[in-house]
């Protein structure tokens, strides 16, 4: 029997089979008759094919997939939706939005191999990285789609920023263009292909958001696997709602990533070499071999098994020093210029020119803790714990992932540090912010019985001061702040 990931993204006629039925059902054939009808609007013919990809909230593993680390994230219900329709007459991409006032439309030439202008950012950008996505991957495969024809494109978007809002785009925008051109690969590859392809924005991204997007089903969230991509159902237990809310800061990734995104996945990057090192391998080696965490754990975990532990970050605390390292510090030890090892990488050579020092200790505890807690979490919903001690230990492993998070990695912000103590002190099990970090969302384990009160909590104490000062609207409340269910993963709709 095929794994799921084997599969490729299903085809629906009918909206049900995503949107599930009642007032959803009814939201949703609102939705697609406004972007069918807004399409034709735009570009007077009707879409030839609608895709749509959900949003994610990850449960707990941050930062550690581009360090080849399992996580365990869930799909929510929000998606986006990209309504497309080939234009061979064209060599143009006409790509509009929905919401044109904060996502005004852009124009591109038909050719896979433009080059984004990272130094203006816009969002229809992430539309062109599924493009070159799609285009780079059929060439892979010596598939024959013909020359790039105009596309004329319409999105329509309720992921919010912090939930893989970029990601959820990059997805729809992929399926949808290969759905146009009657092509469908295994999720497992497209879930790779949109992972490398979303790097296009800037972003040394992992693979999660894209492998959550394609893999999620309904009721359950997945341990998320890499090298290569596996997804296995977990249950979760059926007394906890995860509660997401928005700490209304914008983590525009894509335009701080030197500074904390690229800056982090660089940091961990050299965190390895020196471990590596430092634990025997020859520079030239580790340099050449190591790329990420995982690579140099097998080294760590050798040197705590002759100290009667398995922990690697024994071998952390051994051989990295707390304080800071300049780049002289890690020049010494890996005897060659960084900028001479990273000549032919742009976004590390970026991280370079604006980084003081490399917390290369911190960043390394943080990873390897908290792949750690991944692997226990996991554990613990498939124990046979009460239902009681179950949600007070999956809470507790999160409250541990935020403060790592926050002190080791430093990834959090003050909104999300208030964020996160308000629904520790209503209630909340346990509570951690989700996602990059640096803004976005938090998410926090509530029993079901209080979920009610515990989101009135939040209203009050995090939200209504800033509906006063003006930062948002009370009738947007409900974006901000709601109970999350393990929804469904991409599909193509032929309607
Ligand atoms: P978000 O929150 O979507 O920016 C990012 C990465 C993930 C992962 C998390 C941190 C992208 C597309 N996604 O998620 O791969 O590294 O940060 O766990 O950049
Ligand atoms: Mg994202």
């Amino acid at each position: 029997m095929a794994k799921h990931e084997d599969n490729p993204v299903p085809i629906y006629e009918t909206l049900d089979a995503v949107y599930g039925g009642g007032s959803q059902l009814e939201e949703a054939r609102r939705r697609f008759d406004d972007l069918r009808s807004k399409f034709v609007e735009l570009f007077g013919h009707p879409p030839e094919v609608i895709g749509r990809s959900p949003g994610r909230v990850n449960l707990i593993g941050e930062h550690i997939d581009y360090e080849g680390y399992s996580v365990l994230p869930m799909a929510i219900r929000q998606d986006a939706i990209v309504a497309l329709r080939k234009v061979p007459t064209q060599n143009i991409l006409r790509i509009a939005n929905t919401n044109h006032h904060k996502y005004p439309s852009s124009t591109y030439l038909a050719d896979p191999n433009q080059v984004l202008d990272l130094k203006n950012h816009q969002w229809s950008h992430y539309f062109i990285c599924g493009y070159k996505g799609f285009y780079n991957y059929v060439k892979l495969k010596g598939m024959d789609v013909g020359q790039p024809v105009g596309l004329d494109v319409l999105v329509d978007g309720t992921v919010l920023t912090g939930l893989s809002s970029s990601t959820a785009l990059v997805c729809s925008s992929t399926i949808t263009i290969m759905a146009a051109f009657g092509v469908n690969f295994p999720k497992k590859e497209i879930a790779q292909l949109t992972c490398e392809c979303e790097r296009f924005i800037g972003t040394q991204s992992g693979g999660m958001d894209q492998a959550i997007s394609f893999m999620a089903k309904t009721g359950c969230a997945q341990l998320i696997d890499f090298n290569p991509i596996h997804a296995t159902d977990v249950q979760l237990p059926a007394g906890g709602t995860f509660v997401i809310a928005h700490s209304l800061a914008e983590s525009q990734k894509a335009i701080t990533a030197a500074t904390n995104y690229n800056n982090r996945v660089f940091e961990c990057h050299l965190a390895s070499i020196v471990l590596a090192i430092k634990l025997g391998m020859k520079p030239q080696e580790a340099i050449v071999k190591v790329k990420t965490l995982s690579d140099v754990e097998g080294l760590c975990i050798s040197f705590a098994s002759n100290h009667k532990s398995s922990d690697p970050v024994l071998a952390v605390k051994e051989f990295l020093k707390e304080e800071p390292y300049t780049d002289e510090e890690i020049e010494k030890v890996i005897e060659e210029k960084l900028t001479t090892i990273f000549s032919s990488n742009p976004i590390y050579m970026d991280v370079i020119k604006v980084a003081e020092n490399y917390k290369l200790r911190q960043r390394a505890i943080h990873v390897y803790s908290e792949a750690k807690r991944v692997h226990a979490f996991k554990d613990i919903v498939s124990s046979k714990l009460s239902e009681e001690k179950m949600l007070k230990k999956l809470g507790d492993l999160m409250n541990e992932s935020h403060y790592s998070c926050s002190v080791l990695y430093e990834c959090s912000c003050s909104e999300l540090e208030e964020l996160v103590k308000i629904c520790r002190q209503n209630g909340a099990l346990g509570a951690r912010l989700t996602g990059a970090g640096w803004g976005g969302c938090a998410v926090a384990l509530v029993k079901e019985s209080i979920v009610p009160q515990f989101i009135l909590a939040l209203k009050e104490r995090f939200y209504l001061p800033r509906i006063n000062k003006g930062d948002i609207k009370k009738s947007d409340l409900d974006l901000y702040v709601f109970a999350s269910k393990p929804s469904i993963g991409a599909a193509i709709f032929k309607l």
